[in-house]
């Protein structure tokens, strides 16, 4: 049997979240976990290791090279094969070109296809690398393996209209066991066992929502089996706050508090408040912020005001025009937010004149 892990757009160098106060902790973040996962191979060897392209954010420094070589000559039982993707594309000073490797390493330099055996096992590996940020060439649908008897694998990055773009059941047909991807950030199986995005190893920015780790699998008799496994140190999560009526500020942070705790409290969230408020509370969702990592708040909560029978008590003044404007028709989001704004600025204004109050 043989044992492989694959993994894909790891963005060593990348910061995340950039203004956050957890960001150059997350930049760290993504260099642990890449050397976590080089340990937990170390420690239980596996036969490959595929790293299917953007293993570095943008043009690898040669020290930032010599760390990775590092992490690898520690593994020299396992065979790893990397490419460059279109975030670390092979620039013409880049220190990827004529890098020393250590011998268990293969990086397919070339920006045309390259097959590779594996020393001593019956494994064969086909891949390149980007020498540009973007290839628009289906460059892959037409590749196929060589006729030994064996493993073969295609190393491939990309999948979008500007990243070379993949029909997928042209290289379903291709003839190749397992495509390793890489490019999409989130963890998904093009082809379940066969043609397998394992994800960013840790999620690189608020977009890339819910577990990230790697791919692991094994070629046993030909039948290809793959798992995956998550492995990041955080991920980043929606967190949903019911308001009611009764809310208040301080309410709605103690009840973030708790879902935090619950939580962990450890994983980065986008804030939604949903429900309702009453017209007379403020809410602050900025202030939520200082409770834990949070990149983004989105307040969808409306004021409870009855508008029927608002409509009925204004009838004939502004604020009785403003909402007769707004009923009868489904409202875009923009739309309700601008009657509840328009609203209570109407009554606020109506109260403290005086005006709208003496009519009832
Ligand atoms: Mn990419």
């Amino acid at each position: 049997m043989i044992r492989f892990i694959h993994l894909a757009d790891v963005h060593l160098g990348a910061v995340p979240d950039r203004g956050c106060p957890w960001s150059s902790q997350r930049e760290e973040e993504i260099w642990d976990t890449f050397r976590r996962v080089i340990a937990s191979v170390s420690k239980n060897p596996v036969e490959l290791l595929f790293i299917a392209g953007d293993l570095f954010h943008r043009q690898p420094l040669k020290r930032e090279l010599k760390e990775v070589n590092y992490l690898f000559s520690t593994i020299p039982d396992t065979q790893v094969f990397l490419m460059a993707g279109n975030h670390d594309a092979i620039s013409r000073e880049s220190f990827y070109r004529d890098y020393p490797w250590a011998p268990n390493v293969t990086f397919f330099q070339t920006e045309t296809p390259e097959t590779v055996q594996a020393p001593g096992l019956p494994v064969y590996v086909t891949g390149f690398s980007y020498h540009r940020r973007e290839i628009r060439e289906p460059l892959y649908d037409s590749l196929t393996p060589g006729p030994e008897e064996g493993f073969h694998v295609l190393l491939a990055h990309g999948g979008d209209e500007n990243h070379i773009p993949m029909d997928k059941l042209a290289l379903a047909s291709s003839g190749f066991d397992y495509i390793a991807l890489g490019h999409i950030h989130m963890p998904q199986a093009v082809i379940r066992d066969k043609m397998v995005y394992p994800g960013a190893l840790e999620p690189i920015d608020r977009g890339d929502m819910g577990p990230h780790g790697y791919v692991e699998g094994s070629c046993e008799n030909g039948k290809v089996q793959t798992r995956f496994v998550p492995f990041a140190s955080r991920s980043y999560k929606k967190l949903v706050l019911e308001l009611g009526e009764e809310s208040t500020q301080f309410s709605l942070e103690e009840q973030m508090k708790t879902a935090l705790l619950k939580d962990g409290g450890q994983d980065i969230y986008r804030v939604v408040l949903q429900g309702v408020h009453a017209p007379d509370t403020m809410i602050f969702p900025e202030k939520l912020k200082l409770l834990g990592n949070v990149v983004e708040i989105l307040d969808e909560t409306r004021p409870a005001y009855d508008l029927e029978a608002l409509r009925k008590r204004y009838s004939g003044t502004l604020a009785g025009d403003y909402i007769a404007h707004f009923t009868g028709r489904t409202l875009s989001l923009t739309e309700e937010k601008a009657l509840y704004y328009g609203l209570r600025a109407l009554l606020e204004a109506g109260a403290s004149a005086g005006t709208l109050l003496q009519q009832t």
